[in-house]
């Protein structure tokens, strides 16, 4: 695709030239404007109310430093961020990140993404995002609480139940949220909903560890039957093995589907038969633990110190569940060399734009990220209702809800490529039903 709206083209140099060494946050707005350009034509109403310009400007950036005491009794420096991008839909709600990876660029991408992938959801939120560049890798619980407590002890003063709720994402889970939610109970009193992905006892919601692998195939499910199929005996690759990874494999396996791989930023652990689930839980118990030490005795299952995506593995399905930029070109077409029809995003923008090309020219299904793996955010904001609400649902009733709504949004991306006669180009479709929300709202309100 190109660009060749000439207020689309305005807005993107001029967001080149003012962020220029924002790689990521640039590819994730370059491939939205090239989406979107087609709505852009069509309505002038769009240049008049500057609404591109307001779109990709983030509403607010905070950066902190956060010291924190090592076991060894050493103080260690680390830099936090809180992204509130946008706040058209509701408040600011998103995961926050600890990775060593994290830089501003990543989070504004994550932010901006993560707009409209709440939009999709039909809930009142607004995109956020934020984290840190610690590395959570062998550091001791102790180690752990004390840069949550110090992260805490500066983000609290910006965010709020009604105002900006954060949740986890690569690095966070509920341990990290737990130690999280106690400083800010210790600094503010109680507020139920500042943080979201809470342990249920501390009255998170039943399946919001679940919900974005679970919602994953909800939706792959939704697309394989207008495909006229199903998950009984698919074969399906996974990368990643953290939270989004695992939940996705234990649906596709009881949905009758077959796990063939699963890995770690150094390993891939795969058999065409089926790799063992239970092994990889116990890998997760110990978070220490790595692809590596995976135990088996099948002769057929191996394990390779390589990317999955540059191992050649039989399959139908492919759910990139582990970070940014994993699959490139070759590798797309790896993928297609070997018989995979579908590819759908657990992670966030894990196809680079040269692989989603190839999956195009391959007119294989396609699920962009912020549809597929929306069922996250989804329970996060069912859990803030139930905060509310001073109430807690059962997991039953949070699944049928997760269900109803990723139906919801593949629903809307099947009508965006009805209108605008895409074929099934998901990603395109996404984009312009997230964005002809939010850009009638942000008329409707005026300048804002
Ligand atoms: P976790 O921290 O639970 O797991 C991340 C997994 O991805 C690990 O297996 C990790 O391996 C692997 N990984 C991380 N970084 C890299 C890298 N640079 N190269 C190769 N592998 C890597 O995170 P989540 O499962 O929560 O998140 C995974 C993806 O899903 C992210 O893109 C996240 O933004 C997205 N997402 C998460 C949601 C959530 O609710 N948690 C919601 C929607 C999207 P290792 O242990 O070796 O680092
Ligand atoms: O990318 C994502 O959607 C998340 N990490 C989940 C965000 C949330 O607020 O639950």
């Amino acid at each position: 695709m190109t660009m060749d709206n000439a207020y689309v083209k305005r807005v993107y140099n001029k967001l080149t030239e003012s962020n220029a060494h924002e790689t990521e946050f640039l590819q994730a707005v370059k491939e939205f404007f090239e989406a979107i350009e087609i709505v852009i034509d069509e309505d002038d109403n769009y240049e008049k109310h500057a609404i591109l310009e307001r779109l990709v400007e983030p509403e607010r950036i905070i950066s902190f430093q956060v010291p924190w005491l090592n076991d060894q009794g050493k103080i260690e420096v680390n830099r936090g961020y809180r992204v509130q991008f946008n706040s058209v839909n509701g408040p600011y709600k998103g995961g926050i990140r600890f990775h060593p990876t994290v830089t501003q660029s990543v989070l504004k991408f994550l932010a901006f993404e993560q707009t409209f992938k709440n939009s999709l959801t039909n809930l009142p939120i607004g995109g956020a995002k934020g984290g840190s560049d610690f590395d959570p890798k062998g550091r001791s619980d102790n180690e752990i609480m004390n840069f949550c407590y110090s992260f805490m002890t500066e983000l609290n003063k910006y965010i709020g139940s009604d105002y900006d709720v954060p949740s986890g994402d690569i690095g966070v889970g509920k341990r990290e949220i737990s130690f999280l939610y106690a400083m800010y109970k210790k600094l503010n009193g109680p507020h139920l909903g500042v943080l979201t992905g809470k342990p249920t006892d501390l009255f998170g919601s039943y399946g919001r560890t679940e919900a974005t692998g679970y919602g994953l195939i909800y939706f792959l499910n939704e697309m394989l039957a207008v495909a006229d199929q199903s998950l009984e005996g698919k074969k399906v690759i996974i990368s990643g093995s953290g939270n989004v990874a695992y939940y996705a494999a234990r649906k596709v396996q009881e949905l009758g589907g077959i796990v063939v791989s699963m890995s770690d930023s150094n390993s891939t652990v795969y058999n065409t038969n089926g790799i063992d689930l239970d092994q990889i839980e116990i890998l997760k118990i110990n978070s220490a633990n790595r692809i590596k030490n995976y135990h088996t005795s099948d002769k057929e299952t191996k394990i390779e110190e390589k990317s999955v995506w540059d191992i050649d593995i039989q399959a139908d399905i492919a759910l990139p569940c582990a970070t940014q930029n994993e699959i490139n070109e070759e590798q797309a077409k790896r993928l297609m060399n070997n018989g995979v029809k579908f590819v759908l995003e657990g992670a966030n923008m894990p196809s680079k734009p040269e692989a989603i090309k190839v999956f195009k020219e391959a007119d294989i299904y396609f699920a962009p990220g912020k549809a597929s793996n929306a069922g996250g955010v989804t329970v996060s904001a069912l859990e803030m209702s139930q905060n509310s609400m001073r109430l807690q649902w059962t997991t039953d009733k949070v699944d049928k809800e997760l269900k109803i709504i990723m139906q919801g949004i593949f629903e809307q991306c099947v009508k965006a490529c009805e209108d605008y006669n895409l074929g099934k180009d998901f990603a395109v479709a996404a984009d312009i039903a997230s964005f002809k929300k939010i850009a009638h709202q942000m008329i409707e309100m005026g300048m804002y």
